[in-house]
């Protein structure tokens, strides 16, 4: 099978548009402000994200390479064949590899990641081309109309294997990733699997220097997104008056990023037809990292549909992939 790569894409002015709604909607909302964290990832942050992955404080990633590295044969062994693997944010693609190289040992394959951000799908494909028998078809799609997309694609004999890596589930708040999860569990058909990198709860430390790193690239990272908006939708944001802070949230179970004013400010949108108001030290809460335990792990799993399989944990940080079958 060739390796090729194309993809489908929406209309530049339809994702700014969407863009600049949900802006308004987070940045004039009562109490809290907040911003999706799915706008960090532009090309700029998608750069620092992969930076963030290198960093000794975020073990994240290292924890999660080494799970692969140790057992990606012995995870896609337990898969029914013939598999069609389609990919929740698309990452680097280096964990990616682990599991197609072994997987194209068997068979050639379909590999469809599903990627809001067009840099990082790009970076994907240059990653992967080398490996023989596997074809890249990625789709610049929000995950679950992505995932729709996929399954209206395969054939009946096929199999989907969902790839949901790097405990980016963890950004849904609250009951957030079950209904996540159970859209997605519909999409798949009863047998169908899932591959779930969580990371698990450890001290609060520990979690604080992942999020708030020495250096300042996470701090680099959450600015991008106020950057993004000044470039995208023409906001005067001064980022010097803005300061990065990661905090963890003992109700949640959630490392939480915010940008705080240091000043009381004025800072407008034009694109998005607003104007917002900043007291000194009001935050705007960009991301959650939710952190899981084993019961909440097991609990996930029956809420939305799925069977756990198999587990297979890094010790030495902390974080845990989970093979799940759709019920
Ligand atoms: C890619 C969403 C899993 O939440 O740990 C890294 C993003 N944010 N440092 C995470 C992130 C701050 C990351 N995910």
């Amino acid at each position: 099978m060739a390796n090729n790569s194309t993809s489908t894409q929406i209309s530049n002015a339809s994702l700014v548009r969407q863009f600049a709604l949900e802006v308004s909607a987070g940045l004039t909302k009562p109490g809290q402000k907040e911003l999706p964290s799915k706008y960090l990832y532009d090309s700029v942050g998608s750069a620092l994200f992969e930076v963030i992955c290198e960093l000794p404080e975020y073990g994240l990633t290292c924890s999660e390479e080494r799970i692969l590295h140790q057992h990606a044969t012995e995870i896609v062994d337990q898969l029914p064949r013939p598999v069609v693997v389609a990919e929740l944010g698309s990452g680097t693609g280096r964990k990616t590899r682990l599991l197609l190289e072994a997987l194209s040992r068997w068979q050639s394959t379909w590999y469809h990641p599903i990627e809001i951000s067009p840099a990082a799908l790009a970076v994907l494909r240059r990653e992967l081309r080398d490996i023989n028998s596997i074809s890249i078809v990625g789709f610049e799609r929000e995950y679950l109309d992505g995932l729709r997309e996929v399954a209206v694609r395969r054939s009946t004999d096929e199999h989907l294997f969902v790839l949901f890596l790097g405990s980016t589930i963890g950004n849904f708040e609250g009951a957030a990733s079950a209904d996540f999860l159970s859209s997605a569990r519909r999409i798949l058909q009863a047998g169908d699997s899932l591959l779930l990198g969580t990371d698990m709860l450890k001290p609060v430390q520990t979690l604080i220097s992942a999020y708030d790193d020495p250096i300042g690239v996470t701090s680099a990272f959450n600015l991008n997104l106020l950057a993004r908006i000044n470039r995208e939708l023409g906001a005067d944001f001064n980022l010097q008056q803005f300061a990065h802070q990661a905090v963890f949230n003992e109700k949640t179970h959630s490392v939480e990023m915010h940008l705080r004013s240091r000043s009381r400010q004025t800072v407008r949108v034009p694109e998005a037809s607003i104007s917002v108001e900043f007291e000194k030290d009001e935050t705007i809460w960009t991301e959650s990292s939710h952190k899981y335990s084993q019961e909440e792990l097991a609990s996930l799993a029956r809420h939305s549909g799925f069977r756990p399989q198999e587990q297979w944990l890094d010790q030495s940080w902390g974080f845990a992939e989970n093979l799940w079958i759709a019920e």
